[in-house]
Formats: C-alpha cells, sequence, structure tokens
C-alpha cells in the first residue's frame, strides 16, 4: 500500500467518525433517537490508529461510546444508523441502539452499556486465540473509569499469567462522566497499574493518529510473538460532555482548550497533505465524498421501517 493510500484511508475513518457522530447528535436533536447517545468527538485518533494496525482476522471490543471503533474496524455506516434510529436494517433489527452495535463480519466483539463488561469479553478472545494457536490478537478498548473497575484488574492478571495476546487500549478521557481522574485515582498515569502485574505498559499521545498506529504496531508484534499482553494508555479528551445531553460546563476551558488545539481530525488531514501527498482541493473533495456518502445513510435509515411486529414475534423471539 502506498503513503497516499495509507494516508487517505486514515482520513477517510478519522473524517467519517467526526461527520457520522455530528449528524447523529443532529438527529438525536430532532427527536428522532431515544436512548443515550455517547459521541467518540476528540477521540477519533486511537480508534483509527488502532484498527489500522490490525488483521482482518482479528477482534476489538468496544464501549458504550463505540462508533468510532465500529467505523474504523469497516463497519456499514448504513446498518449502524439504521440501528441508532432503531429501524429493522440495523445491526440489531434497531432493537438495541447506539450501545449494542457488534459486527462478526469484521471482528467486532461489539459495544457495552456496562463499563468494563468489555474487557473479560476480550480476555475470552484472547484464550480461545491462544488455545487455537493461531496469530490472531485482540484490542479491548474501554475508559479510565472502567480501570478503575475491580474486573479490569482480574483480567490483567488473567492476561498475564496466560500470556494472551490482548493489547489493553485504555482511552485516557480523563472523565467517568463528570468525575474527573484526578478525583478517581491517585495517579493520572493510569498505565502504570499494568506494570504491578508483569504487563507491558505505556503512554502515548492519545489524540495523534501516527503515534497511536506505531504503538499498536510494537504491541502487537509483542503480543503476537507469545510476548503479550500489552496495555496503551492513550491520553485523549472528549469535544464535550459525557453523553449528547451533557453540556460538559465542568470540563475545564483552558485544558478543552489545549486537545481542541490537537483535535484528532485536524492532525490526520496534515498527515494527509504532508505525507499522503494530497493538495488542499483533493481533501475538500474527498471531505464532500464523505459527507455525501453519510447524508446518503441518514436518509436510508430515516426511510427505512421499523421492525414489525410480524417479525419480532414469528423470527426473533421464538
Ligand atoms: C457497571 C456500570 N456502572 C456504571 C454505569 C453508568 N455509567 C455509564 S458510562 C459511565 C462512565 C464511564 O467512564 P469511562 O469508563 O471513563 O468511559 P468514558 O465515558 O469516558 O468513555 C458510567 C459510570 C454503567 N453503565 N455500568
Ligand atoms: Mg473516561
Amino acid at each position: 500500500m502506498s503513503f497516499r493510500e495509507f494516508w487517505r484511508d486514515i482520513y477517510k475513518n478519522l473524517y467519517t467518525i467526526r461527520v457520522f457522530e455530528k449528524n447523529c447528535i443532529r438527529l438525536y436533536r430532532q427527536g428522532l433517537i431515544v436512548g443515550y447517545f455517547h459521541p467518540y468527538l476528540g477521540e477519533e485518533a486511537i480508534a483509527v490508529g488502532a484498527c489500522a494496525a490490525l488483521r482482518s482476522d482479528d477482534y476489538i471490543v468496544s464501549t458504550h461510546r463505540g462508533h468510532g471503533h465500529c467505523i474504523a474496524r469497516g463497519g456499514d455506516i448504513r446498518k449502524m444508523l439504521a440501528e441508532v434510529l432503531a429501524k429493522e436494517a440495523g445491526y440489531c433489527y434497531g432493537l438495541g441502539g447506539s450501545m449494542h452495535i457488534a459486527d462478526v463480519a469484521t471482528g467486532n466483539i461489539g459495544a457495552n452499556g456496562i463499563v468494563g463488561g468489555g474487557i473479560p469479553l476480550g480476555i475470552g478472545a484472547g484464550l480461545s486465540i491462544s488455545i487455537r494457536g493461531t496469530e490472531q490478537a485482540v484490542v479491548i478498548f474501554f475508559s479510565d473509569g472502567a480501570s478503575n473497575n475491580g474486573v479490569f484488574a482480574e483480567s490483567l492478571n488473567l492476561a498475564a499469567i496466560w500470556n494472551l495476546p490482548v493489547i489493553f487500549m485504555l482511552e485516557n478521557n480523563h472523565y467517568a462522566v463528570s468525575t474527573p481522574i484526578e478525583e478517581a485515582s491517585r495517579t493520572e498515569d493510569l498505565y502504570k497499574r499494568a506494570e504491578g502485574y508483569g504487563v507491558f505498559a505505556t503512554a502515548i499521545d492519545g489524540n495523534d493518529v501516527k503515534v497511536v498506529y506505531e504503538k499498536t504496531k510494537e504491541a502487537l508484534e509483542v503480543c503476537r510473538s507469545g510476548r503479550g499482553p500489552f496495555l496503551v494508555e492513550a491520553k485523549t479528551y472528549r469535544q464535550g460532555g459525557h453523553h449528547v445531553n451533557d453540556p460538559g460546563k465542568y470540563m475545564p476551558r483552558e485544558k478543552l482548550d489545549y486537545y481542541m488545539s490537537k483535535d484528532p481530525v485536524q492532525t490526520g488531514r496534515k498527515y494527509l497533505i504532508n505525507e499522503g501527498g494530497f493538495s488542499e482541493d483533493e481533501v475538500k473533495r474527498f471531505e464532500t465524498e464523505i459527507e455525501n456518502e453519510i447524508k446518503e445513510a441518514v436518509e436510508f435509515a430515516k426511510n427505512s421501517p421499523e421492525l414489525s411486529e410480524e417479525k419480532y414475534f414469528n423470527e426473533i423471539v421464538i
């Protein structure tokens, strides 16, 4: 793959996530999305960088903030939007919504409404790989709040003693809802927790897609050679509140400004130009193409039917 193609794919995913989330926020405001909706705005580089390093037969485990992971792994935008809008054409016939999208075709074990609940699922996938003796790997995405859950410690230890090919991708966005990390942990450097379990660990700039890609590649080599697991703490920040109805007023302006100045999509855009050789005009055309693709998917989802009662009772419940 040429540099041009590589950066094209990377930017396509970064920009798709950005536009997807903004469209969904608009749909939510129009009253077309029910339930919770947790935007991935500001964290795009982690999903995109990590997934770009993976093989097609690897697995990922997602979270309640999961659209970015699903898109970066090659999920179907139409099926995602239909799911979010509770339509039959969605990943789960519209019965799961935003927080329950899984995609077997792309090795996406699934989003999860239970904070920390995905971590042991990733350990199970890692154990399965180890028993089958393949060179696959798993990336478990989770955030700082989940790392204060007991299941994180147990999972880390099991992965360590079983040498599982698992990357713990800790998306440290510094908040669990409105609780800042400094109130929930004595150290803000959460990667240090892994060292106590004998697990390789490091912290990186989670807003720089190139850094995330390169570190994930390195961690994957460790995992595939039987020396895993590996914990990567990707430092980042939400560009907004915890969910779509949270204005996030408690987030300090200067910290938000700092992370906004390191916007992951803008950073990726610079790489596309400087390393991918795209001209400004080409990028703009590319962005319009992506926007149109999402607009078309939104229309598809809006015009799709809801799950019928007949299908529900005759094919799904039974
Ligand atoms: C076991 C459990 N406890 C509490 C909640 C309510 N809840 C939903 S999201 C969230 C915060 C999670 O924070 P973090 O793991 O840092 O993820 P982030 O939202 O930052 O991506 C909480 C407490 C839940 N869904 N599951
Ligand atoms: Mg968090």
